[in-house]
């Protein structure tokens, strides 16, 4: 396959792309050579594909069910996840789960770590996650997260089913410490995570601080225990909400402590927004981690989309460039070089999070995989929102948008 004219961030002049055997074989400009289809971009920006890096697809699809989270809270939205986790079976978390995946491989997502809840003595989720991960994977690579939704210590035999989730073949460990009955749990289950992760060769992916608790503290503790270990690339600090409202005097100390540690941060903008500030008046807060001062600290920082039709957030589509079109709003990343630079945090921040760099990106020998967006600069993308007019996955076409077309009325500027 040959991709014609292609515009690719941070090079001059307009590329064409060669693709063999699923792989990049030349990324330059008037390449002469023939080989098989050819895809004339016409100008357009081509993008490594997106990213899903942090969601929960064994809750998508049922919002409603029981009922609708009326107060718009996390902590609602728990407790009726805790009631339709009842009736979970494998069939019902298969097929949510993979129509869920489609709709994000129709927004150009083509890797998704997806959390999946094992506070579940069947851990029914799980066993069905494990199967969809084998079934989309001509879609995307998916990571999968064993998440104790309802605590590692405050939950019955909670430790034990973090390492039956091992056995059954996860990719990596979560933790929810603020959730935990007691801050002693919250570190308590931090350092039991972090162990097996290490014991077990596992990436950790924590919903740290996911809370406007400024005494919600357990960031430092997650990047204290990866110093220790010496692993921060492997670990992923989701939500950090805390620490929007952390005083600054302790910011600038932990700032330190994150830099040294090195790990990923996961933001969820419209997500936050959403289930954050819910106890404030006014001023009311957004709820969002310090997304700006951590890229300017030089940590790695991604956006996420988290829900899409959960117990937690009616609205999600699988459209992520929606969330960093929302997301840098939130966090006021709206300058004109800010915009320019933040396709990243749906593509290149979050496959370094997800540890897939390796096979990530525009670069001959790397598996041939990218985006054709209907846009001609980073900055038109972000601000149209512009769909990937094609994803082609190892050198495969496996989505194409057809873009609506608008038209004016001849008569509509009047006389
Ligand atoms: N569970 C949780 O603890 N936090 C969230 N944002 C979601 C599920 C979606
Ligand atoms: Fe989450």
């Amino acid at each position: 396959m040959k991709i014609t004219n292609c515009r690719i961030p941070g090079t001059p002049e307009l590329c064409d792309i060669l693709i063999e055997n699923g792989v990049f074989k030349k990324i330059a400009p008037n390449l002469t050579d023939v080989s098989g289809q050819t895809i004339d971009a016409e100008g357009r920006l081509i993008s490594p594909p997106f990213v899903e890096p942090h969601i929960h697809l064994d809750a998508a699809l049922t919002a409603g069910d029981p009922e609708w989270n009326a107060s718009g809270t996390l902590f609602e939205g728990i407790e009726l996840w805790a009631r339709r986790k009842t009736t979970l079976s494998e069939q019902d978390v298969i097929e949510r789960a993979v129509a869920t995946v489609k709709m994000c491989a129709l927004n150009g997502i083509q890797f998704i770590r997806t959390h999946v809840d094992v506070t579940d003595p069947d851990l029914v989720a799980l066993r069905a996650m494990t199967q969809v991960r084998t079934m989309v994977r001509d879609l995307c690579e998916m990571q999968i997260v064993a998440f104790p939704q309802d605590g590692i210590l405050s939950f019955p035999n909670g430790r034990g089913l973090m390492e039956e989730a091992v056995k059954l073949g996860v990719d990596a460990l979560g933790a929810i410490p603020h959730g935990e009955f007691m801050r002693d749990y919250g570190v308590e289950s931090l350092k039991f995570i972090m162990k097996l992760a290490e014991d077990n060769g596992l990436l950790v992916d924590v919903h740290c601080d996911e809370i406007d608790d400024e005494q919600s503290r357990f960031l430092e503790v997650l990047a204290a225990l990866a110093i220790s270990y010496g692993n921060g690339r492997k670990v992923t600090a989701s939500h950090t909400c805390a620490m929007g409202s952390y005083n600054d005097a302790y910011t600038y100390k932990l700032m330190g402590v994150l830099q040294k540690a090195g790990l990923s941060f996961v933001s969820c903008p419209t997500e936050s927004i959403h289930l954050q500030g819910r106890m404030d008046t006014y001023p009311k807060r957004r709820g969002l981690t310090r997304v700006k001062e951590l890229l300017a600290a030089g940590l790695n920082v991604c956006f996420a989309q988290d829900s899409i039709m959960d117990p937690w957030y009616p609205m999600g589509n699988g459209h992520i460039l929606n969330v960093l079109f929302h997301g840098l709003h939130i966090a006021q990343l709206t300058g004109r070089g800010e915009i320019d630079r933040s396709l990243e945090m749906i593509t290149t921040n979050s496959a370094k999070a997800l540890g897939i760099e390796d096979r990530y990106g525009l670069e001959p020998g790397k598996p041939a995989s990218l985006l054709i967006l209907d846009a001609d600069s980073v900055y038109n993308a972000v601000r149209c929102q512009s769909p990937p007019l094609y994803s082609i996955r190892n050198g495969e076409i496996i989505a194409r948008t057809e873009p609506a077309k608008k038209i004016l009325a001849a008569d509509s500027l009047g006389g």
